[in-house]
């Protein structure tokens, strides 16, 4: 047991941020299959085939549709994965990602 003993005169408050989110945005172009978007955004963004095919057509429409918020670090890697799974064929597919308000 110790001789003396403290008390502490500050009260500590612990300060919790939430991590800022981001925004993976799919822009549209003339050239990538229809079927072939709506798989990547299956395969990559764990969407049912009625859900990317939702996405895949706003986006074609409209220019571009979001498609999930996450972190920065998975936004980032899953818009590089699904515009890299374009390139791959030879597609301009293109995701990018922008921090929510
Ligand atoms: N516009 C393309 C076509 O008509 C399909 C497409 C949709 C491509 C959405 C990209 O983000 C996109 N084949």
């Amino acid at each position: 047991m110790p001789a003396t003993t403290t008390t502490p005169r500050t009260k500590v408050i612990p300060k919790v941020e939430r991590p800022k989110l981001y925004k993976v945005i799919l822009v549209n172009d003339d050239f990538t299959p229809r079927e072939f978007v709506t798989r990547v955004l299956q395969g990559e963004f764990k969407m049912t085939e009625d859900q990317a095919h939702k996405v895949m057509i706003t986006a074609h429409k409209l220019g571009v549709c979001v498609v999930a918020v996450f972190t920065r670090d998975v936004a980032e890697t899953k818009a590089t994965r699904a515009t890299d799974a374009g390139r791959a064929k030879g597609y301009p597919l293109l995701f990018t990602t922008e921090p929510e308000e």
